[in-house]
């Protein structure tokens, strides 16, 4: 299925409570022109443009797109770095009604070829040469792979043509598919609606007090979730303040950006935060305008939080967030063990979150157990995952976000652990299964299973444990160039690759997939 709707009587309620206001994002993007016209909305380098622009580029694109055969309803991947381009590309495809998979400038063959294939995409948009690679080498296998593809477009090609009359794409229907983190073989596509996502853009814009005179510096990649909407860039267009596209999130590239701009808000993952409070003790940048660091999509240590406002002057917001919907953020105004110690509470009163051991039921107030959630901005199943979905999610329609967290009296969440087989690399989210799958690929391997290790930097790194089939030797360094070279995103390379004879898993019968990751766990943290 597309789309699993919420139940009548839950989207009966969205809309009553005002959440959902039947608004399309092409007519978010027209009534932000209308209430913001000749203000810059975007920067990008030497570029500036105004929301009237945005707009105005928005139908040229849409028409450009239309007038190739690009469809309402078709799904194009959309493979953008952080520049104005990724603006009339999706702008563009949002007027039309045309739907956006938002790909990672990282990935690569393996992951592209998956999101067309699996979304039956007409179209994919890459970046040409980006930080050193030709993205349009990749171009020939994922068209063998994904026969769908019909066009293949690169950033800063001109598509636009003269405006066409379009219709309006509804507020209720599939508007984007985002991306996963995913713990099974391969990340899972989420269907993500107008209704739902742009509540959660001006909720958002509003938790972060985010006004026309907000200067957001968008350094993570922006098609990714958090720089998107937590208020990302979308909430500061909501707001009428003014984006500025970071290519690259290093301190020599974001703090010159930060002074020029005079940019009063950004949004980091933890391992970029703490470069960044070492590289600003010694900087000569002007950093004094920012007033919010946001951190998230992994856990910031609270000594870490401590240091932002002594080192960067401005406050730290911590946001715990997933693409399937479920936002937190600490409160600009709470207290400083809360903003330091928590990882803050829903955006929504309609968020429902539920604690549960690992039968389901739930634990006493305070205790720790596993997170479910559904609310006014959470999916209700994954894009065409019928047999996952009944799983990932509970009969009555919570998401099992397979973390691990408790939740204080005042109704903060404190994320203290994780229950899936994910690796969470700074951030960056790594399925256990897919690398596995990668691995076992090798004909010298017999068996392979990947699991975290601890790192003081990253939070997180992998280490693959092998075993081998006999098949001929074969080295750790050659089976990290063998992943490598299976044209997946280099993040998921793993760190470390350790060749065993066996795994360390005593008793009898077969283990899951599950219980050998955690021995190995288990096995690795005696070790250290
Ligand atoms: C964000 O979204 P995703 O989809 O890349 O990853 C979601 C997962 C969560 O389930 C959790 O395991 C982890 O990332 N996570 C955190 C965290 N924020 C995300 N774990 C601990 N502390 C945090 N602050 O990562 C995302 C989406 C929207 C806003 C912010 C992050």
């Amino acid at each position: 299925m597309d789309l699993t709707p919420w139940p009548a009587e839950f989207a009966e309620r969205y809309r009553a409570a005002g959440y959902w206001r039947g608004e399309s994002f092409s007519a978010a993007i027209r009534s932000w022109a209308d209430a913001h016209g000749d203000r810059v909305a975007v920067v990008d380098g030497d570029v500036r443009r105004t929301y009237r622009e945005l707009d105005a580029r928005a139908s040229r694109f849409a028409a450009g797109f239309a007038a190739r055969g690009i469809a309402p309803g078709d799904r194009v991947v959309v493979q953008l770095p952080n520049t104005a381009d990724f603006f009339d590309v999706v702008f563009g495809l949002f007027r039309l009604g045309a739907v956006p998979v938002f790909a990672l400038p990282a990935h690569r063959e393996s992951e592209l070829s998956y999101f067309c294939r699996h979304a039956e995409a007409v179209a994919l948009v890459i970046p040409g040469v980006h930080e050193g690679f030709d993205h349009g080498g990749l171009v020939p296998a994922v068209r063998a792979a994904a026969p769908s593809v019909r066009h293949v477009f690169t950033a800063g090609d001109d598509l636009g043509a003269e405006p066409v009359d379009l219709a309006d794409p509804g507020a209720s229907g599939l508007a984007f598919l985002q991306l996963s983190g995913g713990s099974t073989g391969l990340p899972k596509l989420i269907p993500r609606t107008a209704d739902d996502y742009l509540y959660s853009v001006r909720a958002s814009a509003g938790i972060c007090g985010l006004s026309p005179a907000s200067v957001y510096l968008c350094a993570l990649p922006v098609a990714h979730n958090f720089p998107l909407s937590s208020p990302g860039v979308l909430g500061v267009l909501h707001a009428g303040g003014t984006v500025v596209m970071c290519p690259r999130p290093s301190p020599d590239v974001a703090f010159p950006l930060i002074e020029r701009e005079r940019v009063t808000i950004t949004a980091l993952v933890p391992p970029l935060a703490l470069v960044w409070l070492t590289a600003a003790e010694h900087t000569g940048a002007d950093l004094s305008s920012l007033e919010v660091l946001q951190v998230g999509g992994a856990k910031l240590t609270a000594d870490a939080a401590r240091r932002v406002r002594p080192v960067l002057g401005c406050a730290v917001q911590q946001v715990f967030g997933m693409a399937e919907g479920l936002v937190n953020y600490t409160r600009l105004d709470d207290p400083a063990e809360v903003l330091e110690e928590t990882q803050g509470r829903p955006i929504s009163p309609d968020d429902e979150l539920l604690v549960v051991d690992d039968a389901g039921a739930p634990v006493p107030p305070g205790g720790t157990g596993h997170l479910l959630t559904r609310g006014p901005y959470t999916i209700r199943g994954y894009y065409r995952a019928e047999e996952h979905n009944a799983t990932a999610f509970t009969p009555d329609g919570f998401y099992r976000t397979g973390d691990l967290v408790r939740i204080t009296p005042a109704g903060y969440v404190v994320v203290t652990g994780r229950a899936k087989d994910q690796i969470n690399r700074g951030g960056e989210k790594i399925a256990a299964e897919e690398v596995e799958n990668h691995l076992l690929a090798h004909p010298a391997v017999h068996d392979a299973a990947v699991v975290a290790v601890p790192d003081a930097y990253l939070g997180e790194r992998t280490c693959a444990f092998v075993t081998l089939s006999g098949d001929g030797p074969v080295s750790p360094a050659q089976l990290r160039a063998f992943v490598r070279s299976r044209g997946l995103a280099a993040f998921k390379v793993p760190d470390k690759v350790q060749i065993v004879d066996a795994f360390p898993v005593t008793g009898v019968g077969k283990v899951s997939r599950t219980d050998l990751r955690a021995a190995l766990r288990a096995h690795l943290a005696r070790e250290s």
